[in-house]
């Protein structure tokens, strides 16, 4: 397992590289052009100008997210071929740079969902959460206006302002996407680019649904076993993989991670570790990564990791708010860091156990 960190680029991110290389046993970085958009071909200067900043800051770039789909893609209108012919050119460049990894998603219209960013807990920090009767209160547009209010400031991964000012647009461009539709396009899409991947050995890791059911009636087809297992046998080569998101697949406390960790053995291409608290059927709010602040078994997780032999990147996905940070609501320095550390003893201990 290779830590890492994901970073938004210098312009984006209030996280510095430095600082990122003091965290013990950090070696990796995830990153992304912030400013390209879904459907664009990245140039190849601006991956070089990524992957030096990196490399000089004594990190190694270690893969990519998200290359982000188009929501052509997605819906499986004409104009497809054209936005996948970018992406396999971007495969292509990123391959070229020694860069293995590529995260995606495949949800529909946006990213994951929260009816919270900024949710006071008792110790004073605040976390991302989500309530279902929050959410049935309100349409996508009132969603949109509520998570840009609370956001500091930043732009949220998945929520690009230019985008979402046509979400009625993008919602009428999905009637008639059923999960079927869904699923029969993102294996025309995998099908399309994995003989690019092959001749470049990049992984594709299609990252987990959040949270695991229909959000405003959308689609959802990367959110159980049964489900990601589909995808895995449709396009059976490994170059075909997983974002293994805990934090994602435990919005459903039905979906038993590690037993789906297992399932996947050779498969899991990148892990995001987060915890999650729930308090109600379809209420849950992001814990620390330590497993007593929330209601999964972190051990648990990790000695899955080890038993598959997982050796690719892992990194803690959204933390709290803590100490005073403002920042990108999940993703700020402090407590991705302590988080690091939990899963880095983790991680230790169990191999030393099993050693
Ligand atoms: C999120 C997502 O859970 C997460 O990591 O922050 O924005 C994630 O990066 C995307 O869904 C991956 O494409
Ligand atoms: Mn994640």
């Amino acid at each position: 397992m290779k830590m890492s960190f994901r970073w938004f680029g210098e312009s984006f991110d209030t996280v510095k590289l430095w600082q990122i290389r003091q965290i013990p046993g950090m070696v990796g970085i995830i990153s992304t052009l912030y400013d390209t958009k879904p459907g664009d071909e990245w140039a190849l200067p601006a991956i070089q100008e990524l992957k030096k900043q990196v490399t000089d800051a004594g990190l190694q770039l270690l893969g990519i997210e998200s290359v982000n789909i188009h929501d052509a893609i997605k819906v499986g209108t004409p104009d497809r071929d054209a936005y996948i012919q970018n992406y396999i050119n971007t495969i292509r460049k990123l391959g070229s740079e020694g860069i293995k990894l590529i995260c995606y998603n495949f949800m529909p219209v946006f990213d994951w969902t929260r009816s919270d960013l900024a949710k006071p807990r008792p110790d004073g920090s605040t976390v991302l959460a989500y309530d279902q009767t929050k959410i049935d209160l309100i349409d996508p547009e009132g969603m949109f206006k509520q998570l840009d209010g609370g956001s500091n400031g930043f732009v949220l991964p998945g929520w690009e302002p230019e985008r979402m000012v046509h979400i009625r647009e993008l919602f009428d461009l999905y009637k008639g996407v059923t999960e079927e539709k869904l699923f029969e396009n993102l294996v025309y899409f995998l099908k399309a680019i994995m003989p690019v991947c092959d001749d470049n050995d990049v992984n594709m890791a299609i990252h987990i649904d959040d949270p695991c059911w229909s959000v405003f009636g959308l689609p959802r087809i990367i959110s159980s076993k049964e489900k990601l297992l589909r995808v895995m046998e449709a396009v059976p080569n490994p170059h075909n993989g997983v974002t293994l998101c805990t934090g994602s697949l435990s919005s459903d406390p039905s979906n038993d991670i590690p037993d789906i960790i297992r399932s996947l053995k050779g498969r899991i291409h990148f892990a995001h570790m987060r915890n999650t608290k729930h308090t109600a059927p379809g209420v849950f709010e992001e814990s620390a990564h330590y497993a007593v602040d929330g209601s999964l078994d972190m051990y648990a997780i990790m000695e899955a990791f080890v038993d598959i032999g997982f050796e690719g990147p892992m990194r803690p996905d959204h933390g709290r708010a803590i100490w005073g940070e403002i920042s990108m609501p999940g993703y700020g320095l402090y407590d991705r860091a302590l988080g690091s550390q939990y899963l880095l003893g983790l991680y230790d201990a169990i191999k030393r156990q099993k050693s």
